[in-house]
């Protein structure tokens, strides 16, 4: 009997021991690190430099005896602690904007052969009969260049061409690049504006129906900002498509630009709201705000575009509201156009896709209808195929020089 209570003893003893142990050990573990100043007696003073200490990694490895130089013997390597890697995303340098469109032109190809040559074709032949202008006519309508521009620019190129005599195919080239640039505009202001004269960062805000492109603008131009050499955060105020923020947020990693989220369904304004605080934060020169893609016809999702408006407002004025229209959809962008124009003061357009259409008279449609400048277009899906919009560039890309 004796013997069984002193078996039990000693295994609870022993139990214990270990449960003690156990506990010690974790609780070894969560303890904090020595403070760095502490003298570690153990440690051997292997090539002591002043203030090396202070500059030893709290967490370093204890070396064991066998790394210590002995006095007078043989200099033994020294393994030194392994360096954490972190992995960095790899921030790309973007592109420089200057001359992009005129890198782009080939783009616009599709425009090119039934705006500029199949014009310069029609004005080319011998005897220029009404039916040879009506054709003339046809051809910018089919582009979208609509039908006001249109009348004018017949007008236009039927004096001259009565008043030439001869036609060189130069000369035909020469009165159509005059006739095109000055129905798309070249006294107007086409800067993107991000840099207020008084306060930091610059807000501009991205609307646009569905698949437009706005987000990929949106990462688009803030590579063309981050090229110049500015500042960036994101907003990623479209909260109703859960990947809307990842697709935005991808695009600013490529640069280094931050991006600011809110939760899923929440609220856009706020959203916006904070990156803009963010951006204040950081002292960024611009925020850019990628909206939801919506539908004009649910006016319930248009008031809440002006609400994100407003509340960015109650930091400062909007800078830039750009619309993105998808130049492959023709008139019902221009549809799209009017209705937000009256929500939200468009102050640039941004046309996207041109790359894949013959319409690139819609420049000069929307401007007319908005009373507002293209002031960018896309070229495509490649990260760097956004383009200041220049018309000489592409009105020379139009009609190949
Ligand atoms: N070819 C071409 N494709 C473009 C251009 N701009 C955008 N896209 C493509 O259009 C598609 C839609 O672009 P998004 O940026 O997601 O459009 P969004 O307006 O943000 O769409 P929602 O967020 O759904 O409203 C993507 O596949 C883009 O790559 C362009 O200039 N040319
Ligand atoms: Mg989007």
């Amino acid at each position: 009997m004796e013997t069984v209570i002193l078996a039990v003893v000693i295994a609870v003893v022993v139990l214990g021991a270990l449960g003690g142990l156990i506990v010690g050990s974790r609780r070894r573990k969560s303890l904090p690190p020595p403070p760095p100043k502490a003298p570690d007696i153990t440690a051997p003073p292997a090539e002591p430099h002043v203030g090396e200490e202070a500059e030893t990694p709290r967490d370093e490895p204890r070396r064991t005896i066998e790394e210590v130089d002995l006095p007078g013997g043989p200099p033994v390597a020294v393994e030194e602690p392994p360096v954490p890697v972190i992995e960095a995303p790899e921030i790309e340098i973007p592109e420089p904007t200057a001359g992009r469109l005129v890198r782009l032109r080939s783009r616009l190809s599709r425009s090119q052969n039934v705006l500029g040559k199949g014009l310069l074709t029609l004005l080319s032949r011998e005897h220029l009969d009404d039916e040879t202008w009506e054709e003339i006519e046809d051809t910018l309508i089919t582009a979208d260049v609509g039908v006001q521009p249109t009348q004018e620019l017949v007008e236009g190129l039927r004096e001259r061409v009565k008043v030439l005599g001869t036609r060189t195919p130069e000369e035909l080239r020469g009165l159509l690049r005059e006739e095109l640039l000055k129905l798309v505009g070249t006294d107007v202001d086409r800067t993107v504006k991000t840099e207020p004269a008084d306060r930091k960062p610059g807000i501009v805000m991205v609307v646009g129906v569905n698949g437009t492109g706005k987000t990929t603008t949106t990462g688009k131009l803030a590579r063309v900002l981050v090229a110049d050499g500015r500042s960036v955060v994101l907003g990623a105020a479209d909260t109703f498509r859960a990947a809307a923020a990842d697709q935005l947020q991808t695009w600013g990693e490529r640069v280094g630009a931050y991006t600011v989220r809110g939760p899923e369904a929440g609220d856009p304004a706020s959203v916006a709201f904070d990156a803009v605080n963010e951006g204040k934060e950081m002292g960024v020169d611009v925020v850019l705000i990628d909206t939801a893609g919506r539908l004009h016809t649910k006016t319930g999702l248009m008031d809440e575009l002006g609400k994100v408006k407003r509340v960015v407002e109650k930091h400062a004025p909007l800078d830039e509201v750009l619309l993105v229209l998808d130049a492959t959809t023709g008139q019902n962008g221009l549809v799209q156009a009017r209705v937000f124009a009256e929500v939200v003061d468009i102050t640039g357009i941004v046309l996207t896709k041109l790359d894949g259409t013959a319409k690139g008279g819609i420049v000069v449609a929307v401007q007319r209808e908005l009373g507002v400048p293209v002031k960018l277009i896309g070229l495509g899906e490649g990260a760097d195929d956004l383009a200041p919009f220049e018309p000489e560039a592409f009105v020379d890309a139009l009609i190949g020089d």
